[in-house]
């Protein structure tokens, strides 16, 4: 470097939203960081899942942190940064799942039964609410089985 001269400055065009699309990016990180210890204890519940058991999650997010840290600098060497962080950015969107949540704002009992059997809320008492996750896109048929007539569809894409 020493004696070679200092290249000329270039105005790079969209600077601004460059910089904001980086330090949402890192947000989204740091949030993904913290919300497995602050769900943690839910998810426990709901799975019925001992401390041992659980803390199986939080040792596998450290592990894949872990080795896609020393690999994320090879991939931009390879790819580019530029390919690597969109690829990262779009891939953990989709990896995240649409969740669905169905709220029973009627005056009856009614149940959110897929047709395939994936999901079930059973019985839904007036003002109640079940959520759902989708992992995998396309049209999934529901129905209320206290009331077959009532039927309907989620299109994931
Ligand atoms: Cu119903």
């Amino acid at each position: 470097m020493r004696g070679e001269a200092v290249p000329p400055f270039v105005p790079v065009p969209n600077r601004g939203m460059i910089t904001l699309s980086i330090m949402l990016a890192n947000i989204m990180q740091g949030l993904d960081n913290t919300i497995l210890n602050v769900a943690l204890p839910h998810i426990q519940g709901s799975l019925s899942a001992s401390l041992d058991q659980i803390a199986w999650a939080l040792t596998s997010y450290i592990v894949c942190c872990a080795i896609m840290m020393p690999l994320t600098g090879w991939l931009a060497g390879r790819f580019g940064i530029k390919y690597v962080f969109l690829v990262s950015v779009a891939s953990f969107t989709v990896a995240s799942g649409t969740q669905v949540t169905i709220v029973n704002d009627g005056p009856s009992t009614h149940t959110w039964t897929s047709d395939s059997g994936a999901w079930d809320s059973g019985a839904l008492a007036p003002g109640s609410t079940y959520a759902h996750t989708f992992s995998t896109p396309g049209t999934f048929g529901f129905r209320c089985s206290i009331h077959p007539v009532m039927q309907g569809s989620v299109t994931v894409s």
